[in-house]
């Protein structure tokens, strides 16, 4: 059986979590601690990066979107749209949820790796301002929930999952059309909620 390397709390391990089960694939999902940088993940992905997927041969893909990808075609394409203008669309969403994610991991990190002395206030304003133009964006160009999830809408269903987990209460106001559309998206596709990032 498949693997994938993942951490409770990391959003792209969320997303491709998600996408798989919404692909029908089984994989053994393994946590790992990325702070140990462990063999088993060293040796998978030199970057010392979850998420990984481990295929049965052994062979391993990373990263996130490399994954998705990898899903789409192993489910004989049940991952993003077959027109070229709707896959687009779906890629682009993944791409700017991901990019959320890359700023909001900036300053976790950049506030959980160093003495609090040395933290820098103007990285995390910039940081912060980036994935709020992008949050703002997505408020005034809410993405259409279809009948059938695609790795746009579940790239930006972990990213939420994420701000509530590290950001609660710092992005909700004056975006009810966002939170509501995360809503939507449980109830459509109850079955990918408890993938969502946790502690
Ligand atoms: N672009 C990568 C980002 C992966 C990433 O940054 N993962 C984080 C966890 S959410 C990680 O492994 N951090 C540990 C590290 O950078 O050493 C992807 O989409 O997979």
């Amino acid at each position: 059986m498949a693997v994938i390397l993942y951490s409770p709390a990391s959003p792209y391990s969320a997303k491709v979590r998600m996408a798989a089960q919404w692909c029908g694939i089984d994989a053994e999902a393994r946590v790992v601690d990325t702070a140990g940088q462990p063999a088993e993940l060293i040796t998978t992905n030199p970057l010392g990066k979850i998420p990984v997927l481990i295929g049965d041969d052994g062979e391993a893909v990373f990263d996130s979107r490399a994954i998705t990808q990898h899903l789409n075609r192993l489910s004989g394409g049940a991952l993003y749209p077959r027109k070229a203008d709707k896959r687009l669309q779906a890629e682009r969403l993944e791409a700017l949820a991901d990019g959320i994610c890359d700023c909001l991991l900036a300053h976790v990190y950049e506030r959980r790796g160093r003495p609090a002395e040395i933290v820098h206030q103007p990285w995390l304003d910039k940081q912060w301002s980036k994935a709020v133009r992008a949050l703002d964006h997505l408020e005034g160009n809410l993405p259409k929930l279809t009948k059938k999830a695609d790795g746009g809408q579940i790239a930006l269903r972990a990213a939420l999952g994420y701000l509530a987990l590290r950001f609660e209460g710092q992005w909700e106001r004056g975006r009810p059309k966002l939170k509501r559309w995360a809503k939507r998206f449980d109830e459509k596709f109850p079955a990918l909620v408890p993938l969502l990032p946790h502690a």
